[in-house]
């Protein structure tokens, strides 16, 4: 299995040469660099650090995604913020879940003991309601459905159909916003009862730069998407990962049925 870092950046300098020194190269088949378009010397940093580095067309998180799929050359995506928000050290043991035949695994800021040092009380409260909302109306069991750092198979992306602009527009022209796709993932990887587990991965304050989240305008369009969620998309696409690894009768994925 091949596994494929991805580093998302916009205007992460400081964070960059914290971090990525402790990201040891031997744990990834790739360390691929998405930039957002940053002014302060992040780009020029990674390249000469010997760092792929790919700089996005379109503006907005998932397009950093999207347009960068073709460059990933891993089995396994495992995304990552080098903002100081996850720590490098977790990723050994995000792989090893992986191995262990799990479809997608969940740096989780809130379960065992894990703390999040980066909250304030709105985002908190934020990521409680999305992820509480999700496991109920969706019958997800996380703790964090919300965080950047994760891995998952890098198949799952088009079988949830993550990559196509239907699933995100609405939401985006309603509230003039563009969005990440993380909580779809969390929602139709839930839908699609693939194998999903979590480990704690506190989560350290950031280090320089800026917050890019906007609060009111992403929570606004991603409480959007979990509600629809209830009405479209159906996992009806045949999902490689759920016939190479063939579940109990009892949780029989929707997948097999294609
Ligand atoms: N490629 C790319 N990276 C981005 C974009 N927006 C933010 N990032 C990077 O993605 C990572 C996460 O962004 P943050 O600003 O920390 O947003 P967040 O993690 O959701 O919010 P907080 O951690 O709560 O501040 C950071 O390393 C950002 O630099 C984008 O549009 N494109
Ligand atoms: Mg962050």
């Amino acid at each position: 299995m091949k596994y494929s870092l991805l580093v998302m950046t916009l205007n992460e300098i400081d964070g960059m040469k914290s971090i990525l020194p402790r990201v040891k190269r031997e744990w990834c088949d790739q360390i691929l660099v998405i930039d957002g378009g940053s002014t302060d010397g992040t780009v020029e940093w990674a390249k000469k650090n010997g760092y792929e580095v790919y700089v996005q067309k379109r503006k907005g998180f998932r397009h950093a995604y999207t347009e960068a799929l073709p460059l990933i050359t891993g089995d396994v995506v495992i995304t990552f913020s080098p903002d100081g928000n996850s720590i490098p050290e977790l990723i050994p043991a995000l792989k090893e879940k992986i191995a262990a035949g799990y479809d997608m695994v969940i740096a989780s800021r809130y379960f065992g003991n894990a703390k999040s040092e980066d909250d304030d009380l709105v985002t908190s409260f934020g990521n409680w309601l999305f992820t509480n909302t999700i496991n109920f109306l969706h019958g997800g069991n996380y703790t964090d459905a919300m965080v950047i750092f994760r891995a998952y198979h890098k198949s799952i992306i088009k079988d949830l159909e993550l990559e196509r602009d239907k699933w995100y527009s609405t939401p985006e022209k309603l509230f003039r916003t563009e969005i990440s796709w993380e909580p779809l993932l969390s929602v139709r990887a839930a839908k699609a009862k693939l194998r999903i587990t979590e480990i704690p991965g506190d989560e350290p304050p950031r280090i320089g730069g800026e917050r890019k989240l906007k609060i009111v305008k992403w929570g606004a369009a991603y409480y959007f998407q979990i509600l629809r969620e209830k009405f479209f998309w159906k996992p009806v696409r045949r999902c490689e990962r759920t016939l190479s690894f063939p579940r109990k009768r009892e949780s029989r994925s929707p997948f097999s049925r294609g």
